[in-house]
């Protein structure tokens, strides 16, 4: 009897550590984040401000040479910025605090190009100082811009400039509390006023940085602070100014290739599969076309639906969305801007607002020892610590959640538990609709985050099938929601000679204006293409009858239309199809002839009329990978086409990371006849191709 007592209580206290020792958590697998790289996946959303001399100068690149003179806010209030950004719910701010021109927002003891030398609080202002403040106050973590490009910088170039950017580094660290993320972009190196030399001073990046003392720097001097961009980061950009991921991202990258130079760009977009290290992206835009503020933007700030997609594009394709909210001359972020935000926050908080899974009955074709910790309902329990994970050998397996009754789901949003590593490469998502199952999504990977819109669909239950995983699987949050219907709003073009279209969503009806009033049902109902040539502002929305709901409105302005346009002359390149270039269609572009390779290359134009123009704009191609950008240009206007006056010459800055239309104001003038004079390409030897150019009618 005593032995048997015995042996039972053997039993008793060895059968849980036998188990226990079966079914350890799974293994880290692969690169791993950091704990400073989760907690930065998990702001997702911050915002970006740019906001200094180039605000007053109406550029978006200065050259280095502007007058610190110039920058006078008149109402600067960062607290509205941190506000907005609450209001949002932005995580944090970063601040350009110095951009490529080198005039510093803060008094750096290290120049005299900065605030101290502005009218701004005659002089004695600080406005890192003040936005960490505010950040505080709102509760917001605070990131800074440092230009590593310095157009002004007499020693750009040379060794003493290192000293000079590392100590500015050291001030910004060190002086304004925690710096959750140091920002480093990538354009480095070309003309600048450079003290006054005046000239083009090439670098290379790695060499002249010597990024790993740099990072040495940094990790001694604020370890809590990440860095991103150029150098051996700890987050990528994603390839793009437009916000967007791509639907495989991976959160590592074969840094050592980047860094060797053996990486092209577009590859941010996804990251690699086989990459050696966690280097999760981070996808920025700016709310306007530009990145800083420009009067002329006021209507052009991204539409609802544009946003909504970055939104999901982004943070929905396990990429961080940093949005930029270009400050005004003012000091304030414009109304236009905070307005969209706020759709935007409304469309997404009315997308996920009930959660229907953590309601379901979960169960998994594989569930990790049998073990309650690694259950399948884990992943559905809306605790991000706790997850879901199969036996070490199953690399595929099913999560299935069965509803009480029907319901209607067109989001699915899933989050690998990556603390262990990013594993899987492809999963499916099947929806049981009466009785029967059907594929609903075919994918690649999680990470930290995928959100899916899928059409609506009523199931009794939904399956998500991991077909594909380099470890077994571990899944710490699935989500459903029934999102309400988004009707896109109408796209709206006309021709070169004024027919206007306007398109929308199968079904959908669009009602229209040509005054610039808000257009609701009871405006003119668009039954297909109509003339219409005068200068106007088109506004147009779209209705979905079934669901009573309508679009945002889709607003278009236009001048007189270019019916009469003639392109005359041109110093290169096929006539033929030269009309491409004011055709009114920006996707169709043209290019000066590969004879024409040499500098510069001209087109005139002959309007027909005259006009009273005061601005032009050029789009460049937009269509292909490897974009034909111009860089540098000459306008001229003449109403006989014997006397040119030049107009406006210059840069078309950041036109290679941000290749949208390039809008060049001057004052008003009479002109019959114009003519574009390219100066330079973005990239040697490039073709200099056209999309469309415009001019700006007062
Ligand atoms: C770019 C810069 O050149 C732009 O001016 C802007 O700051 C953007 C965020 O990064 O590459």
């Amino acid at each position: 009897m005593k032995n048997i007592f015995l042996l039972l209580s053997f039993f008793l206290i060895a059968t849980p550590i036998c188990s226990q020792q079966l079914v350890k958590p799974p293994e880290p697998f692969g690169p791993l984040p950091t704990q400073k790289q989760v907690d930065w996946h998990e702001m997702e959303f911050y915002a970006f401000v740019h906001f200094s001399l180039n605000t007053f100068t109406n550029k978006e690149w200065g050259y280095g040479d502007e007058s610190p003179k110039l920058f006078n806010p008149t109402s600067l209030d960062v607290r509205q910025w941190a506000r907005i950004a609450k209001e949002a719910g932005m995580k944090g701010i970063i601040l350009v605090a110095k951009h490529h021109d080198g005039f510093c927002l803060w008094p750096s003891a290290y120049t005299e190009r900065s605030v101290k030398n502005s009218p701004w609080k005659n002089g004695n202002g600080d406005l890192v100082k003040e936005l960490a403040a505010a950040c505080k106050e709102y509760d917001l973590k605070l990131g800074l811009y440092l230009s590593p490009w310095d157009r002004n910088h007499a020693e750009y170039g040379k060794p003493e400039y290192i000293t000079y950017f590392r100590n500015q580094l050291k001030e910004l660290l060190t002086n304004y509390g925690d710096v959750f993320e140091m920002w480093f972009d990538g354009a480095n190196g070309g003309d600048g006023y450079y003290g006054g030399a005046n000239e083009t001073r090439k670098i290379n990046t790695l060499d002249y940085y010597n990024w790993d003392e740099t990072y040495k720097l940094i990790y001694k001097t604020a370890p809590k602070t990440l860095v991103w961009g150029v150098g051996p980061s700890e987050a990528r950009w994603i390839g793009n100014e437009e916000g967007r991921a791509g639907k495989t991202n991976w959160s590592i990258l074969r840094q050592k290739d980047e860094l060797a130079g053996k990486v092209h760009y577009t590859e941010f977009m996804s990251g690699h599969e086989d990459g050696e290290k966690w280097v999760p992206g981070e996808a920025d835009v700016s709310i306007r076309p530009g990145w800083f503020y420009h009067a002329v933007e006021d209507d052009k700030v991204r539409s609802l639906d544009e946003m909504v997609d970055i939104y999901y594009e982004s943070i929905g394709r396990n990429a961080n969305l940093l949005l930029n909210l270009p400050v005004d001359r003012r000091g304030l972020v414009h109304e236009n801007d905070e307005a969209r935000l706020k759709e935007l926050v409304s469309t997404i908080k009315g997308d996920f607002k009930t959660e229907l899974l953590a309601s379901t009955n979960v169960t998994a074709s594989n569930n990790r020892g049998n073990r309650n910790e690694f259950a399948a309902k884990n992943a559905a329990d809306g605790n991000k610590d706790t997850y879901w994970a199969t036996d070490d050998d199953v690399k595929t397996a099913s999560i299935i959640f069965d509803f009480e009754k029907p319901t209607a789901i067109n989001r699915i949003l899933l989050q690998e538990y990556i603390k262990l590593g990013q594993r899987i490469k492809a999963f499916t998502v099947e929806a049981k609709v009466e009785g029967k199952w059907k594929t609903i999504a075919n994918e690649t990977t999680i990470g930290y985050k995928r959100i899916l819109r899928v059409d609506r669909v009523t199931v009794s239950a939904l399956k998500i099938n991991i077909t594909d995983s380099k470890a077994c699987i571990v899944i710490s949050n699935i989500e459903a929601y029934n999102a309400p219907t988004f009707v896109r709003a109408p796209g709206i073009q006309r021709d070169k000679i004024g027919n206007v279209s306007m398109k929308s969503e199968e079904g959908n009806s669009i009602y229209y204006t040509l005054d610039g009033s808000k257009p609701s049902v009871k405006s003119k109902l668009y039954k297909g293409v109509f003339k219409y040539n005068r200068a106007v502002q088109l506004k147009a929305i779209a209705i979905n009858k079934n669901e009573n709901s309508s679009s945002a409105v889709t607003s278009a302005k236009y001048g007189a239309s270019k019916e009469n346009w003639k392109v005359v002359s041109a110093s290169s390149g096929n006539m033929n199809s030269v009309n491409r270039i004011i055709d009114g269609n920006p996707d169709t572009d043209w290019s000066f002839g590969s004879e024409g390779k040499t500098l510069p290359q001209e087109v005139v134009i002959d309007m027909g009329t005259i006009l009273k123009i005061n601005g032009f704009t050029y789009v460049p191609q937009q269509v292909g990978n490897n974009l034909n950008l111009i860089s540098k240009y000459e306008f001229y206007t003449s109403l006989d086409t014997i006397k040119w006056t030049i107009q406006s010459e210059g840069e078309f800055s950041n036109i290679k990371n941000n290749p949208i239309e390039q809008v060049k104001m001057f004052s008003e003038t009479k002109a019959k006849y114009i003519r574009f004079v390219a100066k330079s390409t973005e990239e040697k030897g490039q073709a200099f191709s056209i999309g469309e150019i415009n001019v700006i009618e007062k």
